[in-house]
């Protein structure tokens, strides 16, 4: 292999785990009731991280619009974490409480 294919095949390994590395985790608080931020806006690829901060309430994440199964449910202190890889409008609420909603922008 010469130097100049070395380079191509260094670059092409790079900007395939550049996206990856790029990825992000948010966090959404879960306390009194409220999903916090109620609207987050983040890139395809990141995650998203429910916390549950409450003392003693459990609540679920259900996309209700989608094709996804619901969280299971989440004590204090419990977490569920779920990836975005396509851009778009994803509404969700919470299982057992329908007026606790919040909303996923990808783009
Ligand atoms: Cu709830």
């Amino acid at each position: 292999m010469n130097g100049r294919q070395w380079l191509v095949i260094v670059g092409l390994i790079w900007s395939l785990a550049l996206p990856a590395l790029g990825a992000e985790t948010h966090e959404v608080v879960i306390q009194k009731f409220r999903f916090e931020p109620q609207e987050v806006h983040i890139k395809a690829g990141d995650s998203l991280r429910w916390v549950n901060r409450e003392k003693r309430q459990h609540h679920s994440v259900l996309f209700e619009s989608q094709d996804w199964p619901e969280s299971d449910y989440l004590f204090p202190e419990d977490s569920y974490e779920k990836s975005f890889p396509a851009p778009g409008v994803y509404p969700y609420r919470c299982g057992p409480h329908p007026e606790m909603t919040g909303t996923v922008h990808v783009e």
